[in-house]
């Protein structure tokens, strides 16, 4: 079926999404401090190739540039995020040329007929503040808080969306627990304790939020993976029901039931995992949406080798450079629960893929990015005609950029960026684009 614009609501929103480290470079320009991604990127060994984000797309210098291009694909929105270390010094003193950045920034964007919805934190933890203990400290919800309003009193004149935190579970469960992302510890318990010093901060923000911006929305962006089991046994349908509560439940029933799913907490007694839960009520300040970052499915298979008791499957379906299965039905899957279960709006903030795309004769012939968008762009239409209160899709990503401890070597961009030159090239998926957003 070729599905066609105007086979969505007439307001839905279709934008794209980026963030600062992974794109703006320049970082150590008009007062810019480092991130714990600078130290770990600078770190041997933590990424692909020991590759760091000090240039990357150099989009603090052609943001003027990468906004043309966005307004010749045709978005109607553009998803981005601050970067805390180039607004704050220490992590709580503002930096005005860094603010004046952002400044510049969205009013281009407004200019230009393209709506603004900003991530406060993807990732990017001042240094300075890592070094008071980071999110292990539980005063970052307040240092979060103070980030927070500065920038709501800098643009919630103009910006009337907003996204707390991007995905809280990979911040505390690659960073404390897996080590592959920045700061690259390996301790089930502190990612816990991240993880809800995560979740206060988001409370706090939202607080500070109603307090500050009357006319916006806020909302908090997860990564929502599909859970099944790997086969069909008690044991692993058990461990994939506790898989998802660990994924997803974790960073989204605190949010609008104020608790912490129980089957999860049951098992986390059982190994002698102690969890903080306090301030759920700040934890559970009402919000507006959910940002749905949406890539493929995980299969899981009881594993009492594992401290989690499980390990993930390798599927057998076709698969991105990521080695993420590609599953558009998972979508679906995830709209109609989490519509189900939390009645809230939603936007996928987040979905693309990671492709094998060559620069030939100035073209990425990225055709198969065009089936995958298609296939998931149906599967989200699909939610929307069975009720799902589904407001926008921004695909990740506009450039291809710095995609973490993988460096530059996944390019997930609807704009191929040759890093030598910095060219921008639009993809053949660009080029079907523009064409589907035509009204
Ligand atoms: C994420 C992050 C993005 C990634 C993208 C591809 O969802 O992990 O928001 O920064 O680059 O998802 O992995």
């Amino acid at each position: 079926m070729q599905i066609r614009r105007k086979d969505f609501p007439e307001n839905f929103i279709f934008g794209t999404a980026t963030s600062a480290y992974q794109i703006e470079g320049a970082v150590n320009e008009d007062g810019r401090e480092p991130s714990i991604w600078d130290t770990f990127s600078h770190t041997p060994g933590k990424t692909k190739n020991s590759e760091n984000g000090d240039i990357a797309c150099d989009h603090y210098h052609k943001y003027k540039e990468d906004i043309q291009l966005m307004k010749e694909i045709g978005f109607d929105a553009y998803r981005f995020s601050i970067s805390w270390p180039r607004v704050m010094k220490q992590g709580k003193i503002k930096n005005e040329k860094g603010l004046d950045f952002y400044n510049r920034l969205v009013d281009a964007l407004l200019e230009n007929g393209i709506t603004p919805f900003v991530t406060l934190y993807h990732w990017d933890l001042p240094q300075s503040l890592h070094e008071k203990g980071g999110w292990l400290n539980p005063d970052m919800a307040l240092y979060f808080q103070d980030y927070a309003a500065l920038m709501f009193e800098t643009l919630g004149d103009r910006i009337k969306f907003w996204i707390t935190l991007n995905e809280p579970w990979c911040s505390a469960f690659l960073g404390y627990f897996l080590g592959i992302h920045a700061p690259g510890h390996n301790n089930l318990e502190e990612a816990f304790t991240v993880a809800h010093t995560l979740l206060r901060a988001h409370g706090y923000a939202v607080k500070v939020f109603r307090e500050l911006i009357k006319d916006g929305k806020i909302g908090l962006t997860n990564v929502v993976t599909k859970i099944e089991p790997a086969n069909e046994t008690d044991e692993d349908f058990q461990a994939a029901i506790i898989v998802d509560e660990l994924i997803n439940g974790w960073f989204h029933d605190p949010v609008i039931f104020g608790r912490y799913p129980d089957t999860a907490k049951g098992l986390l007694k059982q190994i002698g995992v102690n969890i903080n839960e306090d301030e759920m009520d700040i934890i559970s300040e009402p919000i507006d949406f959910f940002g749905v970052n949406y890539y493929t499915r995980q299969l899981i298979a009881y594993d009492p080798q594992n401290q989690l008791m499980y390990k993930n499957v390798e599927g057998p379906l076709p698969k991105t450079e990521m080695g993420w299965e590609i599953y558009p039905e998972g979508l679906y899957d995830v709209l109609k629960k989490l519509h189900q279960r939390y009645s809230i709006p939603l936007y996928v903030t987040e979905n693309g893929m990671a492709g094998p795309d060559k620069l030939e004769n100035g073209m990425v012939n990225d055709i198969y990015r065009i089936e995958y968008l298609e296939n998931h762009f149906l599967s989200a239409l699909k939610a929307i005609n069975e009720g799902v209160e589904l407001k926008g899709y921004f695909i990740w990503s506009l450039l291809d950029n710095f995609e973490w401890a993988e460096g530059y070597s996944k390019r997930f961009g609807l704009i191929y960026v040759d890093y030598e030159t910095q060219k921008r090239y639009l993809k053949r998926s660009a080029i079907w684009l523009k064409d589907f957003l035509k009204r």
